[in-house]
């Protein structure tokens, strides 16, 4: 981290559709109180760091982003930690938000821009702004932080050097109505198609474990579960579905709690599924704390008892490890774990979540 650079705020959280898509929000954790007089300036030295500027008169109404004007003196600029732009720019207005990156690894990365209205992405091979090409664009419109609603949203693959710093610029005019403009990438080795904030990575990653042909089981007696799987599949939500017809699998992750206080864990599954976890912090190993005896659908967390914990009591960083052994047989067939904890914290399934990636990398 750089000196004086602002820690990062809330950790984003990744959503899973039930159309097996992987989408990240970050609009919460926006850019509320993310202009501050602490960061430091944009540079190849503090990479991660971006300038936003806005103009305000209605130049781009009438032009393409192309033609927009983005010189001159801006009406308003700020230096902010995440690549989100304003949005009370109003009709006509436009900005640009530019700073420099650093490849945590070396490998292929994507790169996504979300706008309303338009919106161009620019990359440079190297810290020099004046190597900058246009590698996306939106055309219309996207929801905020909507990586993936057009096709030319989405660079192609991009070859990044560890350690290296890139130049990034985005611009954004707002014919009228709403405004916004963030960019995203998704990592060497991330999962396909998540895109998460500019400089951050998703964690932790979910192992789930499938044994093929196994015929009805009892998933806390069995012994399936001593053999190799068929298959192991890394998942950024405790969840998975469609896994196949007389399959038992094997769900592990990891919780850590952000606050002191009572957790509950849920399950739900088609069609048998126990839940154990153990602290990593000592204790008495593992324990079973849930189970689901009979099929429950997808949104049914707490239908039966059965399927939620007891309260079990967490200090503000405890990793508690978690795992699901489950058993699906035909038809529609899910497994899933949720937690709830204190300050209203919901999170069913138990979601990666996008933290900074480390600049050294891995
Ligand atoms: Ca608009
Ligand atoms: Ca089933």
């Amino acid at each position: 981290m750089n000196a004086g650079r602002k820690p990062p705020m809330e950790p984003t959280t990744v959503n899973r559709s039930i159309a097996h898509r992987y989408l990240v929000s970050f609009t919460l954790a926006a850019i509320v109180g993310g202009s501050a007089a602490a960061i430091d300036d944009p540079s190849p030295e503090h990479p991660f760091i971006y300038e936003r500027s806005v103009w305000l008169d209605a130049d781009s109404k009438s032009r393409s982003i192309e033609e927009a004007d983005f010189e001159g003196v801006p009406d308003r600029s700020e230096v902010v930690d995440r690549a989100v732009g304003f949005t009370d720019g109003g009709d006509g207005s436009r900005q640009r938000l530019r700073g420099w990156i650093e490849a945590p690894r070396t490998g292929a990365y994507r790169f996504s821009i979300a706008s309303d209205d338009d919106g161009v992405l620019l990359l440079s091979t190297s810290e020099d702004p004046s190597k900058g090409r246009p590698i996306a664009q939106v055309r219309g419109f996207t929801a905020r932080d909507e990586f993936d609603r057009q096709p030319s949203q989405i660079s192609r693959p991009i070859v990044l050097i560890k350690g290296r710093r890139y130049h990034l610029e985005a611009r954004q005019r707002n014919v009228d109505g709403r405004g916004h403009l963030s960019v995203g990438w998704q990592v060497p080795g991330g999962p396909s198609g998540v895109y998460v904030p500019v400089g951050m990575r998703l964690e932790p990653t979910f192992r789930l474990e499938v044994w093929t042909d196994v015929p009805r089981s009892d998933p806390e007696s069995t012994d399936v579960f001593q053999t190799p799987p068929d298959r192991v599949e890394a998942c950024f939500a405790m969840y998975a579905e469609d896994i196949g017809t007389n399959v038992a699998t094997r769900f592990s992750g990891r919780f850590q709690a952000s606050t002191s206080g009572n957790y509950r864990f849920f399950l739900t599954a088609d069609d048998l599924a126990t839940l154990r976890f153990r602290s990593t912090q000592g204790g008495d190993g593992w324990r079973p704390v849930a189970r689901v005896a009979s099929w429950t659908s997808p949104e049914d967390w707490d239908g039966r008892s059965e399927q939620v914990t007891e309260a079990i009591a967490l200090e503000a960083g405890e990793i508690i490890d978690l795992e699901v052994r489950h058993w699906q047989g035909n038809g529609p067939g899910h497994v899933g774990v949720g937690i709830r904890g204190p300050d209203g914290f919901d999170a069913r399934p138990i979601r990666s979540v996008a933290i900074p990636d480390s600049k050294s990398g891995s």
